[in-house]
């Protein structure tokens, strides 16, 4: 496989000579050329930004000596052309799925841009002009200086799925994100390990030379762990929505005119008939805004199109408790095990010390009890002596 990685940085990319892809590019299996952006100017500062039009901070990187490197590149060619990947944060995600997809092709560019960006016509160029596919790709939602870590990271990942880099290619079939699980705690030697304060074993059943049941148990701590870390992994013959499909993040103020309307929509019912004294849906604006500050709020867009949220808080003076609340699906997606799926989004957001869930529900609401139930929650006794209309449900922590 062939990899060219453009950089104004190509020191930063020497982390490509260590290990198994630095043995990999010794033994020929992985082609790996690193191109410095500067020898494509022509300016004594070999300049490579430039400020943006319409303003704005920082500095916008210029088209010319990305045509210059783009077209040393694909002018070289013998055959072929490369598939041009652009890392950025506002890429789609790079996972264990895209590095399969990428380690199958003959041939990777890699166009690590830094400062505010690169010119959206060196974009328009390399796919219109010089005919490659292109990808932006982010490692995750978080912002770093530039290209190159996120290119360490992705050559590593691709590269190690190149036959023959990965001496031993069973170690690459039972990983974490390989079959959508995580993978299983493990222990080596010594079986009994003093650690100066408490004597520490090894689970019993890895000692037992039962394969069987060793097998199982692996299966269990893999599902276990998965459901606990994260709950957006678990397949959805377990929790009804693949949460993975769905765009879920914390709630912005520019969520907040929908997360409105999402309240009135929800909870017309009760304003009108069973809980007329309750306020949450005639809350304003402001009041919608203000929640923003005192609890974690998530919101879940499909199309775009705010469909459901959540939200969750210690209160003052209950320090391990997680009180969720404001459950909300738009009425034509109720059904369909979103509420349960982000119940679940929201109990994997409690902080570590947290050791049980709480929320209030509407006791003649039949169908949210049972999905409740269903996930863990029990009545606290006396709840419904205390209020009228509602009842306090809860679940510890697992
Ligand atoms: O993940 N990425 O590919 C990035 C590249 C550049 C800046 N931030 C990122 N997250």
């Amino acid at each position: 496989m062939r990899i060219d990685i453009i950089s104004i940085f190509p020191e930063y990319l020497g982390a490509l000579d260590i290990s198994l892809i630095g043995k990999a590019r010794r033994d020929g299996l992985l082609d790996i050329g690193v191109h410095d952006l500067r020898d494509f100017t022509h300016d004594r500062h070999r300049t490579v930004d430039d400020t943006p039009f319409g303003g704005g901070a920082g500095m916008v990187m210029k088209p010319q000596p990305w045509k210059e490197a783009l077209d040393s590149l694909v002018g070289r060619a013998d055959s072929g052309r490369p598939r041009l990947i652009v890392p950025g944060p506002s890429g789609r995600r790079f996972d264990q799925q895209l590095a399969r997809e990428l380690a199958q092709e003959p041939w990777l560019a890699f166009a690590c841009g830094r400062y505010e960006g690169i010119d959206e016509r060196v974009y328009e160029y390399a796919a219109g002009t010089l005919g490659l596919t292109v990808d932006v790709v982010s490692l995750g939602d978080y912002v770093l200086n530039g290209g190159e870590v996120a290119v360490l990271a992705m050559v590593e990942a691709i590269g190690r799925l190149v036959p023959g880099v990965v001496g031993n290619p069973e170690s690459l079939v039972e990983e974490s994100h390989e079959d959508g699980l995580l993978e299983y705690p493990v222990y080596t030697k010594p079986a009994v390990w003093d650690d100066g304060t408490v004597v520490r074993e090894v689970p019993p059943v890895l000692l037992s030379g039962n394969h069987a049941a060793i097998a199982q148990w692996r299966h269990e701590q893999r599902v276990r762990r998965t459901a606990e870390r994260r709950p957006d992994l678990v397949h959805p013959s377990l929790t009804g929505v693949d949460l993975d499909d769905l765009d879920v993040r914390a709630a912005t103020p520019a969520d907040v005119p929908e997360l409105l309307v999402l309240t009135r929509a929800c909870w017309l019912e009760e304003v009108a008939e069973v809980a007329p004294r309750w306020r949450g849906p005639n809350e304003s604006l402001a009041e919608h805004t203000a929640a923003l500050t005192e609890w974690q709020t998530w919101v879940v867009r499909s199309h775009g199109r705010l469909i459901a949220s959540v939200r969750a808080r210690r209160k003052p003076g209950e320090p391990h408790r997680w009180w969720i609340a404001r459950l909300m699906v738009a009425p034509d997606q109720q059904g369909t095990g979103l509420g349960r799926a982000l119940l679940a989004h929201a109990e994997a957001q409690a902080p570590a010390d947290i050791t049980e869930f709480w929320l209030n529900t509407g006791r003649w609401r039949a169908a949210n009890q049972r999905m409740y139930k269903k996930a863990g929650y029990r009545l606290l006794p006396g709840s419904s002596e205390v209020h009228e209309v509602a009842v306090d449900l809860v679940k510890p922590r697992r």
